[in-house]
C-alpha cells in the first residue's frame, strides 16, 4: 500500500477517509488536523496558556507533542492517583510523562494525591460507598477537580484534554442509552469558562484511538502501554467494543454518529434541555471555593469529611 501524497509506503489507512499515508505525510495530516479542529470550534490561540491534562498514555502525549509543535504555550499537569498495587501504573506513567516532558524542555506541573490527601485514590474510593463499587467515579470526581484547580491557580483560562473519538462516541452512546439529555447537552468539543471553570476543551475528538496510536508511534513517543486496571470490565470499555463492531462492517459510522449528534443539536433540530430549564443555582464551595450546587460544602470536599462519608452529591463539572 503506497501514500496517496508521495510514493512512500504507507504507514497507515483511514478507510473512513478513504487516505493511506507514509509516515511524514501522516505527521503532517494528523497536526495539521488538529490545528483544524482548534481553529473550527475557536478553542485557543497562540496567546493563551494551555495546560494539558497528561496520564502518560498515548493520546494525551500525542496531544501535547503536537500542541508544542504548533508552536502553542502547552504546559502538562501529570495527576499521581496512588493506582499502584499489582502494576505499578501510576508510578511508571508519572516516569514517561516526566520523560516526556524533559526530553522536549516542556514544563510538567505534577500533583500527588496522597501527598495533599495522605490517601491514594484507591484507599478514598474503598472508604466511600460509591467508591466501593465504582472507584472510577471517586477518581473522576478527584481529577476533574484537581484539574481545574490547578488551571484556576497557575493562571490557565484553558484546559485541553485528549479525548478521543472512541471516547466521546462511547460518552454519547451511553448517554443515548440511558437518556442522559442532561449530559448530552453539556458534551461538547468545547465548554467555555465560567466563573470558577476554566474553558474545557478536547482538540482531539475526531481522531480515533487507532490514529492517535499511530502517532504516537510513528513520532516514537513512549508511553504507557497497561490500561488502568480498573478500567476492566467498565461500560465505557463495552461500548467501545461494540462501536468497534460496527466500525468493522460500516466504516465510518463512529464520526459520522458523532457529527450528527454535534450537529443535529447545534442546529436546533435536536432539543435537549436548556440550561435556564435545569436550574443550576452555583456558589463557592466553603472550603475549596469552587462553584458547586451543593447547600454545603462540594462532592470533591466531602469525600474528606469523616461524617459524610459515603455520600457523593452530584459532581457538577461535566466529564
Ligand atoms: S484512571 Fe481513574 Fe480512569 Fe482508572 S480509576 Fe477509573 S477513572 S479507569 S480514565
Ligand atoms: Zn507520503
Ligand atoms: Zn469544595
Amino acid at each position: 500500500m503506497r501514500c496517496h501524497k508521495c510514493d512512500e509506503r504507507a504507514v497507515i489507512r483511514m478507510r473512513q477517509h478513504r487516505l493511506a499515508l507514509c509516515r511524514t505525510h501522516y505527521i503532517e495530516w494528523f497536526v495539521q488536523q488538529t490545528q483544524r479542529m482548534i481553529e473550527k470550534y475557536h478553542m485557543f490561540t497562540h496567546e493563551e496558556k494551555v495546560l494539558v491534562a497528561v496520564s502518560g498514555g498515548k493520546d494525551s502525549l500525542a496531544l501535547w507533542d503536537v500542541l508544542w509543535q504548533l508552536g502553542y504555550h502547552a504546559e502538562g499537569l501529570y495527576i499521581h492517583l496512588g493506582i499502584d498495587e499489582g502494576i505499578q501504573y501510576s508510578t511508571e506513567s508519572e516516569r514517561l510523562a516526566r520523560e516526556f516532558a524533559e526530553q522536549r524542555g516542556l514544563v510538567l506541573h505534577v500533583i500527588n494525591v496522597a501527598q495533599v490527601h495522605g490517601e491514594t485514590v484507591p484507599e478514598i474510593a474503598r472508604r466511600t460507598r460509591r467508591g466501593r463499587d465504582k472507584p472510577c467515579a471517586v477518581c473522576g470526581l478527584i481529577k476533574r477537580h484537581d484539574m481545574n484547580q490547578a488551571a484556576l491557580d497557575l493562571g490557565f483560562n484553558v484546559l485541553a484534554t485528549a479525548h478521543n473519538l472512541d471516547d466521546e462516541v462511547a460518552f454519547l452512546f451511553g448517554n443515548v442509552f440511558h437518556w442522559n439529555l442532561e449530559q448530552m447537552r453539556r458534551q461538547s468539543p468545547v465548554l467555555p469558562e465560567s466563573p470558577g471553570f476554566a474553558r474545557k476543551v478536547k482538540p482531539f475528538c475526531r481522531f480515533s484511538e487507532r490514529e492517535t496510536a499511530a502517532y504516537s508511534l510513528v513520532r516514537g513517543i513512549a508511553y504507557i502501554e497497561d490500561e488502568c486496571p480498573f478500567a476492566e470490565g467498565s461500560k465505557q470499555l463495552l461500548y467501545k467494543d461494540l462501536l468497534n463492531r460496527l466500525e468493522e462492517v460500516e466504516p465510518g459510522a463512529k464520526l459520522r454518529f458523532y457529527l450528527g449528534f454535534l450537529e443535529a443539536r447545534d442546529s436546533g433540530q435536536l432539543i435537549l434541555p436548556r440550561e435556564e430549564e435545569i436550574p443550576l443555582e452555583l456558589h463557592p464551595c466553603p472550603r475549596c471555593g469552587q462553584p458547586t450546587t451543593s447547600p454545603g460544602l462540594c462532592a470533591y470536599c466531602r469525600l474528606f469529611e469523616s461524617e459524610s462519608l459515603g455520600t457523593l452529591g452530584t459532581p457538577v463539572q461535566p466529564k
